[in-house]
């Protein structure tokens, strides 16, 4: 348990809550892609007097004075992003994914232009242009998705909508994509019609940085990632690109969009890339792909369809429809079970997004934990006894037998951070 006496003594109600959530992440297996856990490194440097600081500006250019410590914290942030993502220019500043890809569209568009990115509902992100983000409202968005037999990306599909549309942006990367971004692919489409292209890389930024996913870096215009995903750094992002679009990138940030940097995410940021350019950091990427495809092989043997047949990374994309329960249905009985999941569309779901066809699942924290390939498999046996006893309409017995179990397992798993 973190030491919170100062929080203890002032809010109970807030260090109680706080304390629990502690426990649960203890006692859950956490699938849920987008989340990991951080070192306890990462943990100290967010909970700092950094906090008090503003910063507003770039190191050796700010609007408040007392930066002494803050523009070393943040070049260090900065050269480590570089160093890790083998890129020109980093901006650490972004307060979070949404935030920086709107800053790209801030960079490089005007209202109204035409934006090509992945449909939401095919794994795309809300910022590439759906309807009900900023990006789609503002924008003129066009979409691209996966193939309906193969679950993955058709590149002349991406080609004939570019060519027909003319768009300024292309964003490839997404939220529930678990096969290898084409970024080369990409690349020749946007130099064709002459758009800016943008790989968002914040699912697979720490796989990339482990060598266990293909870069963009030399492909894409600009890449977008945030930092507490696979990369397992605090909540924040970066954005990255080469010196050509460094300044234009700097300028849709601060002053563009934002005020000042949290300094305390920062230096969080910084301790986080200088993790990931550890040896310890390749072997952590490597394992997170082995536990999810581990993970995908032991459901696919049990009758459970997935898009695409499989995964190149760390993410899992599960279509229930073939065992007569929803992802909702099947997220929450799960979760009783102590299995964290998030439901979630499928490409060509006939479902709504709030009670969906599809569960998505990720390895990235399970790895950090330290379970591997053998616990991966016995998670996919009791996800499949969990599932079908809702499918039967009688899961309670199976829910607390399968509970019991993952607290024996997790028991024996240090929580990072906590540890
Ligand atoms: N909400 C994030 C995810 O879960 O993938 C993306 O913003």
């Amino acid at each position: 348990m973190t030491h919170t006496s100062a929080l203890d003594a002032v809010d109970s109600e807030i260090a109680d809550l706080i304390h629990s959530e502690e426990a649960r992440q203890a006692d859950t297996i956490r699938l849920i892609a987008s989340e990991n856990y951080v070192s306890k490194a990462v943990l100290e440097a967010t909970g700092t007097v950094l906090t008090n600081k503003y910063s507003e500006g770039y190191p050796g250019k700010r609007y408040y004075e007392g930066q002494q410590f803050i523009d070393p914290i943040e070049q260090l942030a900065i050269d480590r992003a570089k160093s890790v993502f083998g890129v020109d220019h980093a901006n650490v500043q972004p307060y979070s994914g949404s935030p920086a890809n709107l800053a790209i569209y801030l960079a490089f568009l005007k209202p109204g232009d035409t934006v090509l990115g992945m449909a939401l509902p095919m794994g795309g992100h809300l910022t590439h242009g759906w309807s009900v983000s900023a990006t789609g409202t503002w924008f003129n968005p066009v979409r691209y998705g996966v193939r309906q037999d193969t679950g993955r990306v058709d590149m002349d599909e991406v080609r004939e909508i570019a060519l027909r549309e003319r768009p300024k942006l292309i964003f490839s990367g997404g939220t529930a994509i678990p096969r290898t971004i084409d970024f080369p692919a990409f690349a020749e489409i946007a130099r064709e019609v002459g758009a800016v292209l943008v790989a968002d890389i914040a699912h697979i930024a720490g796989l990339i940085a482990g060598g266990a996913h293909p870069s963009p870096v030399g492909h894409a215009d600009v890449i977008s990632t945030t930092t507490h995903k696979t990369l397992r750094g605090p909540r924040g992002a970066m954005l990255m690109s080469n010196e050509e679009h460094a300044k234009a990138i700097d300028k849709a940030v601060f002053p563009g969009l934002q005020g000042g940097p949290h300094n305390h995410t920062t230096a969080a940021i910084a301790v986080a890339l200088k993790e990931a350019s550890q040896p310890e950091f390749r072997t952590y990427a490597q394992q997170v792909v082995s536990n999810a495809q581990a993970l995908g092989e032991e459901l696919a043997s049990r009758g459970f369809d997935l898009v695409s047949g499989g995964t190149d990374n760390h993410l899992l994309l599960i279509d229930l429809t073939s065992k007569g329960v929803s992802g909702k249905v099947a997220a929450k009985a799960l979760d009783a079970a102590g299995i964290e999941t998030n439901y979630n569309t499928v490409p060509f779901d006939p479902r709504k997004p709030f009670d969906p066809s599809g569960l998505r699942l990720g390895a990235a924290a399970i790895t950090s934990r330290g379970l591997g390939v053998e616990e991966a498999k016995a998670v996919g046996g009791w996800m499949d006894e969990v599932v079908t006893a809702v499918a039967k309409g009688d899961a309670d017995a199976t829910i607390a037998k399968v509970r019991a179990e993952v607290s024996a397992l997790t028991g024996k798993f240090p929580t990072p951070g906590l540890d």
